[in-house]
């Protein structure tokens, strides 16, 4: 009985919990756009790939309302930035990021002081009805403020 209960204590430990993993493409079609451009129902644990398939890219958090450009590190609780990435010179390189909450979470590029931003270089992780993709992508392509 007892062994039984340290065997089963064992297996619990040794499984591990596998999230989810979502692939993005960065730069897809050499176009400035991420690709899908939002992704929904990501949950604590989940896995973003975002691969970076053309010229020199981020993919970093930014706020909602005032979006271009991100700053560097990116902001927001469990923000994050892959930092700089050139397809051409690292061979499409790709950086896996890991999602510990439930709340959405926008990003773009940083490149050029937010000019791929401007172009609408965005994309969101669990938008929602009030904070959604659109408005997102709408306040990225009318920001006129550069705050960061
Ligand atoms: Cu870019």
């Amino acid at each position: 009985m007892r062994f039984t209960a340290l065997l089963s204590a064992i297996a619990i430990v040794a499984v591990p919990v596998l999230g989810a993993n979502f692939n993005v493409t960065v730069g897809a079609n050499d176009d400035f756009i991420f690709l899908p451009d939002q992704i929904s129902g990501v949950l604590p644990g989940d896995t973003i790939t975002f691969t970076f398939v053309s010229r020199n890219h981020s993919a970093t958090t930014t706020t909602f309302s005032n979006p271009c450009p991100p700053p560097k590190g990116g902001v927001g609780p469990n923000g994050f930035d892959t930092g700089f990435h050139d397809s051409a010179s690292e061979g499409d390189p790709s950086v896996v990021v890991t999602i510990e909450d439930t709340e959405p979470h926008f990003v773009a590029c940083m490149q050029a002081a937010g000019a791929h931003c401007h172009r609408g270089m965005t994309f969101a992780i669990n938008p929602t009805e009030d904070l959604s993709y659109e408005e997102f992508l709408n306040n990225a392509l009318n920001d006129p403020i550069q705050t960061f």
